[in-house]
């Protein structure tokens, strides 16, 4: 028998680990029939927010984003997006970017789809517009190596324009690819494991990770992984992007 007194998740003044058995839904007004998990959030001490939503057959998420712009990504499963009277089918790999001040409507849901998404109160720079809505799909985007290693593979979700304060990048590593330095920056991050498993070592304390796995990495939280196992590890990420650094 488990004990359920131990759990791999840990939540820290700079980082957190959110493993899926320490899952304990939220009810969230205009996302119905569906489990959200707030993953990250700002009562963590995070600018983002991050959330998990595992779907029935008659999901319906409806609202009106405001100070926060939304990133919806279909880890598994199937449905539709309507922003702004565009609907779109969303299957597995494909994703919508809903700027600040839009309507939209997620249904048709296929049972048990999985949804992610990310949240940043949008910061305007003078000059440019707010940025357009999105449909995308990943299976679509490039993945160019990383810093010159073919064992890691990076794909860049949203346009890289100033308009944008936010970036959606899948990371790719090989089993033994590994980060060719230890990060120590400025920008925040949220991330959630789609496949795979390796090693993290976040502000010098080290962690495995596996596929349904999250972590929240705050600015300055220093950051390194090595993929191992018998397939590539991947993971989806969040980082604020292209602001005055105040
Ligand atoms: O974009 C990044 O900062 C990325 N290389 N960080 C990370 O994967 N922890
Ligand atoms: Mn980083």
């Amino acid at each position: 028998m488990e004990i359920s007194a131990l759990t791999r998740s840990v939540v820290k003044r700079n980082h957190a680990i959110i493993s899926p058995d320490g899952y304990i839904n939220s009810r969230v007004p205009g996302w119905d029939n569906c489990t959200v998990n707030v993953i990250i959030n700002e009562q963590m001490g995070a600018n983002l927010c991050q959330t998990l939503i595992t779907t029935t057959e008659n999901s319906r998420l409806t609202g009106t984003t405001k100070a926060s712009q939304l990133f919806f990504y279909v880890i598994s499963g199937q449905c539709t997006a309507t922003v702004s009277g565009d609907e779109q089918p969303l299957k597995t790999g494909q994703f919508v970017y809903i700027p600040i001040g839009k309507d939209y409507l997620i249904e048709k849901t296929e049972a048990g789809t999985q949804l992610l998404t990310f949240h940043k109160v949008y910061e305007r720079l003078e000059g440019y517009a707010i940025p357009p809505v999105i449909f995308g799909n990943a299976a679509n985007v490039a993945a160019p190596a990383y810093l010159g290693d073919p064992a890691l593979r990076l794909q860049v979700l949203l346009p890289d324009e100033l308009s944008f304060d936010m970036a959606v990048n899948i990371f790719t590593y090989d089993s033994g690819g590994h980060l060719p330095l230890v990060e120590t920056h400025i920008m925040e991050h949220g991330l959630i494991y789609l496949q795979g498993q390796g090693v993290y070592m976040l502000d010098q304390d080290w962690y495995p990770i596996k596929k349904g796995d999250s972590i929240w990495m705050a600015p300055y939280c220093q950051q390194w992984f090595t993929a191992m196992g018998k397939e590539p590890a991947v993971y989806i990420y969040y980082k604020n992007v292209n602001r005055f650094p105040t």
